[in-house]
């Protein structure tokens, strides 16, 4: 048996407290998110409260939970980040016991400070938070909510759902979120989230091996101690074809978020629903369900693979288990953020055995786009 003597945490964080998208049209991507997403809104600020740069929509699904922010007026603060970005994710905020540690913390390490700690405070409580800069234009809020009971952030006040919400959530958490970076920089950023945050790397990685044979990226997962916050991180590799990750940085105008993972124990009702509502899924082609080796490999899994290959869920097993997910193709017209649906039974990998699949999947999209 390895022993492990683990160092004393100097950035605790309990997860990840939400995700902010800022966007040219709250309005309607809070629609988006609640009646395809099954999100439930239970909380808004705009104009109506005296909060006049813009509209905030907070969706929540399990303890998953999204702030979709657009400007009300030409010039408000954030503008200029959908005019570079389009619809983007500008914040992974992160709930931590101490914002005042952890901020000093990571700007002691070298971290750059966006917003120094301070209290907001309404007739709720009072909400501790700071910021820091990330990849790109991108920031982690750091949260201590443990003295507020409103329904989000002071400011904030509560509001009904967009529609009626489903009778089962489609998923209850945010499982990874996954940072591109420009060719070179992959190392440079598992270092900052080791310095800053005390991150390690995980075991699983796309290396060079990978990379050269087909998918035209590297990449390294870094994960809090409790693995409760997983940030993978990709750059492009140089290879025959143009990487998807280059197509991203292109389009995005920089590093940012790439995808969110989205952790779900229905994969088979949340994919069927989320078609139903026009969500578009990357395709998987028959002959990856009917290989053998993958047949041999995954062994059984809690639903026939015949329903998998109906809805192009894929499949991977490692030593700790199995995982079930699914990639949607991007979610706004540039060719930038999507989202993966996970169905985890005791894998904590990212499927790493469907790299092959999904990359292919990922170049065919990229091909009809003219940018291979
Ligand atoms: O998060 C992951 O590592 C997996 C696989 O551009 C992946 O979801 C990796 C890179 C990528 C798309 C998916
Ligand atoms: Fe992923």
């Amino acid at each position: 048996m390895e022993s492990e003597t683990r160092q004393a945490d100097v950035f605790p964080v309990k997860g990840v407290d939400y995700l902010q998208f800022l966007v040219g049209n709250a309005k309607q991507a809070a629609h988006y998110y609640s009646t395809a997403f099954g999100m439930t809104c239970v909380a808004y600020r705009g104009p109506e409260n005296g909060y006049r740069d813009h509209a905030e929509y907070v969706l929540v699904s399990g303890s998953a939970r999204f702030l979709i922010t657009g400007a009300v007026h030409a010039g408000a603060p954030g503008a200029d980040h959908v005019t570079k970005h389009s619809d983007g994710i500008y914040d992974i905020a992160l709930e931590v016991p101490d914002v005042d540690a952890a901020y000093l913390h990571a700007v002691n390490a070298g971290a750059r400070g966006v917003t120094e700690p301070h209290d907001v405070t309404d007739e709720h409580g009072t909400v501790r938070i700071a910021a820091i800069a990330t990849y790109g234009d991108t920031v982690h809020s750091l949260v201590d909510r443990s003295k507020y009971d409103g329904p989000f952030l002071p400011g904030f006040v509560a509001r009904g759902p967009i529609g009626t919400p489903p009778a089962k959530r489609y998923f209850q958490a945010v499982d990874h979120v996954v940072g591109n970076v420009e060719l070179g920089k992959m190392d440079e950023w598992v270092e900052f989230y080791g310095r800053v945050m005390g991150f390690t790397n995980m075991a699983e990685f796309i290396g060079d091996d990978i990379a050269t044979d087909y998918s035209a990226l590297m990449s390294k997962v870094v994960a809090d101690g409790h693995r409760k916050v997983k940030f993978p991180l990709n750059e492009p590799a140089v290879s025959k074809r143009k990487s998807q990750i280059d197509e991203y940085l292109e389009f995005y105008g920089g590093p940012g978020a790439q995808h969110i993972a989205i952790a779900t124990n229905d994969i088979i009702r949340s994919v069927d629903a989320m078609r139903a509502a026009g969500v578009e899924f990357l395709d998987t082609p028959d002959s990856y369900y009917d290989d053998p080796e993958l047949r041999a490999r995954i062994g059984e899994v809690r639903a026939p693979i015949e329903e998998l290959k109906r809805r192009k869920i894929l499949v991977d097993r490692d030593e700790d288990g199995y995982l079930l997910q699914i990639f949607t193709k991007p979610v706004q017209d540039r060719p930038t953020v999507f989202f993966e649906l996970i169905e985890r039974h005791g894998s904590l990998g990212f499927g790493k055995g469907n790299f092959k699949a999904l990359f292919e999947a990922i170049e065919r999209e990229q091909e009809l786009r003219g940018n291979l």
